[in-house]
């Protein structure tokens, strides 16, 4: 089965700071359950996942946010939940996990509940940094849908906005995978027309080259504001990543301690396009692709967070968003690796 890694997959934010903000969340994601589809067990279980998340957030770090995310995958359907805070965190996780076993109220207690419920779950806590939990909760059968690759992302719009003008997806060809990003000019709904625009381009013709999509969206954003579009091809097959970027969104590809910065050139795409240059560096498997938008600074050192690179993908990009957002933009952040090679 293709699993569907990001389409309709819009991410909305939640502040979580106090028991009414909790309730909040909560209502969310019975919206999101309803719509989806899910049956009173997954709705019920995907609210006890998110109150015990914003309850651990309010309980230990005062305020924090919860992200909620539609995922799709053939007939089924989840809800990603991603908790973030920059609270005090935990120096030992994995005896936190233990029911019952916590220096604070009831964190222990929370965290043994969300991983029994959560079809997928995964933490990452550093004292002094915070703590960030990725969980996903699937309507049907037990256990969630799992393609080749692990993607995380944070996808969300300026405080002012609703909808956020930057876009993500990824395309699955037979050698690997095509992974676009696109900031739309400007903010809103506008902003999203062209991004988006941009991105459905790789998505649905994953296996057409960087290059000639990079062109395509050209011809696609005509009349739209334009963006700055992002795209990488990974080939397993050959080893090798192929990447053409136009405008200010930056790429890097982390392998171990080596940190590749992928070249992007001036341009707006969809009205100002000078120069399409497509880029091929080697990838190994167990690299790790990582795009952002400009609503996120470049001083980010993935060394800095003592084993954050072998977590699940959206642990890292809830990390990114967390300490670079600059808050005056939209912001986006997308890592991309093979599943099983972290
Ligand atoms: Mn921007």
């Amino acid at each position: 089965m293709e699993v569907v890694l990001n389409r309709l997959g819009r991410q909305a934010t939640f502040h979580v700071g106090e028991s009414s903000e909790i309730a909040a969340a909560r209502r969310a994601g019975n919206t999101l359950a309803r719509q989806l589809g899910f049956d009173e067990t997954r709705a019920g279980q995907l609210a006890i996942v998110i109150t015990e998340a914003a309850t651990n957030i309010v309980k230990h770090a005062g305020e924090g946010e919860i992200l909620l995310r539609a995922l799709h995958a053939g007939e089924r359907a989840g809800v990603e939940v991603i908790a973030l805070d920059r609270g005090p965190g935990m120096a030992n996780v994995a005896l936190r996990m233990e029911d019952g076993n916590s220096t604070a109220g009831t964190y222990g207690v929370g965290l043994g509940a969300i991983g029994r419920l959560a079809a997928e779950f995964d933490i990452h806590s550093a004292e002094r940094q915070g703590t960030v939990l990725f969980m996903t909760v699937w309507s049907g059968a037990a256990g969630a849908p799992m393609s080749d690759w692990e993607v995380g992302a944070v996808c969300l719009p300026i405080p002012s906005e609703e909808v956020c003008g930057d876009a993500w997806d990824v395309g699955i060809a037979n050698w690997g995978v095509t992974v676009g990003m696109a900031d739309g000019l400007g903010h809103g709904p506008e902003a999203a027309v062209a991004s988006e625009a941009a991105v459905a381009l790789v998505a649905e013709r994953p296996a057409v080259g960087v290059s000639e999509l990079m062109q395509l969206a050209h011809g696609a954003l005509h009349g739209t504001r334009g963006a700055a579009v992002a795209i990488a091809a990974i080939d397993c097959d050959a080893g090798e990543l192929t990447f053409a970027g136009i405008g200010n969104i930056a790429g890097c590809i982390v392998d171990g301690p080596s940190r590749r910065h992928l070249m992007s050139h001036n341009g707006i795409v969809g009205s100002n396009l000078r120069k399409v240059q497509k880029f091929s560096h080697p990838w190994a498997p167990g690299a790790m692709l990582i795009m952002h938008s400009d609503g996120l600074g470049t001083r980010w050192d993935l060394d800095a967070y003592p084993g954050l690179v072998f977590r699940h993908p959206a642990l890292i990009a809830a990390v990114l968003y967390r300490d670079f957002a600059r808050q005056r933009d939209d912001a986006s952040v997308l890592v991309i690796r093979e599943r099983g090679l972290a």
